[in-house]
């Protein structure tokens, strides 16, 4: 593909092309290399768009949640832009496709883009196309940004590593709260959601919640953000409302305070750089027997006992491009030389 068309698939982005985005995200989902070039061509277009990210247990209402949020935001005039993280993982409890389709009510509207995304076959894993995901969602014009997430494992950092507010959600059902703090959602959340307000037991499990993130979030100052916690009931959409106004302060907090969010975008984008060094490294040995020349130049001089495992690894990664390994052997070290 050649930089034209790199340019052109970048414009109708930024555009607001709506067409255009989807097969933008088809090809981050499938890996194709070509999309790079268009990926580079938008991050530095972003408009910084506030990320919604919405985590928690499968089937605690996250998408109920965020089909009710859409409504809310549109009814301020928003224009929204939603990504639903499938993992496809056995845990998924929820009425996936049910939900999936009383969210996309929402897609008939023109001012909101709905897609959902697993991407295994994604270079940085999922991960990796989430946050590829949301730089095409940051160019495209919209105002608002919604992530859902099954916070379980690994799949919640997706969201915690790029969304400016983390709701968490969380039912009054007994093992939550332990598989809570398993996942590390007690640390992660900016607000948390008792959501199922309705089925028994929702004010002691609010306390017992209210509880557990004021031991983890201790107040240092008057200037720290106390999460809030907000019963809910999502699918009628009762106590919405305040989910949405705790989103508001939150961002508010971050106006007053800027340098909090700054070092918190810092601290995300360390992660993300991490990440992706190692999943060029993953990814390079998971699709292919680890070859090349660089690979075996490396691996001989290792073998030989010329060079410590160390030592090659770093002179490995120094040859790194993000479609895999350079044929990086410097000639002056190459055998019989
Ligand atoms: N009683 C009750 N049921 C709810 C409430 N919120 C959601 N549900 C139901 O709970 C089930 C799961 O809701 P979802 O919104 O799909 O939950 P989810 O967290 O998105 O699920 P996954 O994406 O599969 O992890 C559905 O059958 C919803 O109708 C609630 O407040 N009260
Ligand atoms: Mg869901």
């Amino acid at each position: 593909m050649s930089d034209g068309d790199a340019e052109a698939d970048a414009g109708s982005v930024v555009a607001g092309n709506r067409r255009a985005v989807g097969k933008l995200l088809t090809r981050i989902e499938c890996a194709d290399p070509s999309v790079l070039a268009v990926l580079d061509l938008l991050y530095p277009r972003g408009t910084h768009v506030p990320i919604l990210g919405i985590t928690g247990p499968p089937g605690a209402g996250k998408s109920a949640l965020v089909d009710q949020l859409i409504a809310r935001f549109r009814a301020r005039d928003e224009r929204l832009a939603v990504l639903a993280v499938d993992p496809s993982s056995p845990f998924t409890g929820g009425a996936i496709l049910g939900d999936r389709i009383r969210m996309a009510r929402h897609n008939t509207d023109p001012n909101v883009f709905i897609r959902s995304m697993a991407a295994r076959g994604h270079l940085g894993g999922l991960a990796g196309a989430v946050g590829d995901a949301l730089i095409v969602f940051d160019a495209m014009g919209v105002d608002r940004i919604l992530v859902e997430t099954v916070g379980v494992g690994q799949n919640e950092m997706d969201i915690i590593l790029h969304a400016g507010t983390v709701v968490v959600v969380q039912t009054p059902s007994g093992g939550d709260v332990v598989q809570a703090v398993k996942a590390g959602l007690l640390e992660a959340g900016d607000i948390y959601v008792m959501n199922k307000m309705d089925t028994g037991g929702v004010d002691r499990a609010a306390a017992a919640l209210r509880d557990s993130v004021d031991f983890r979030h201790p107040l240092n100052g008057s200037d720290a953000w106390r999460p809030p916690v907000v019963k809910t009931q999502a699918v009628e959409g009762t106590g919405v409302d305040a989910v949405v106004d705790a989103v508001l302060a939150h961002r508010q907090h971050f106006e007053r305070f800027p340098h909090q969010l700054e070092a918190r975008r810092r601290l995300q984008m360390s992660a993300v750089l991490v990440e992706r060094v190692a999943a060029l490294w993953r990814f390079r040995n998971s699709t292919q027997h680890p070859s090349g020349p660089a690979f075996e130049y490396w691996l001989n001089e290792v073998m030989a006992r010329r060079s410590a495992p160390s030592a090659a690894a770093a002179a490995l990664l120094s040859g790194f491009t993000r479609e895999g390994i350079a044929d990086y052997a410097p000639a002056a070290l190459r055998p019989g030389k």
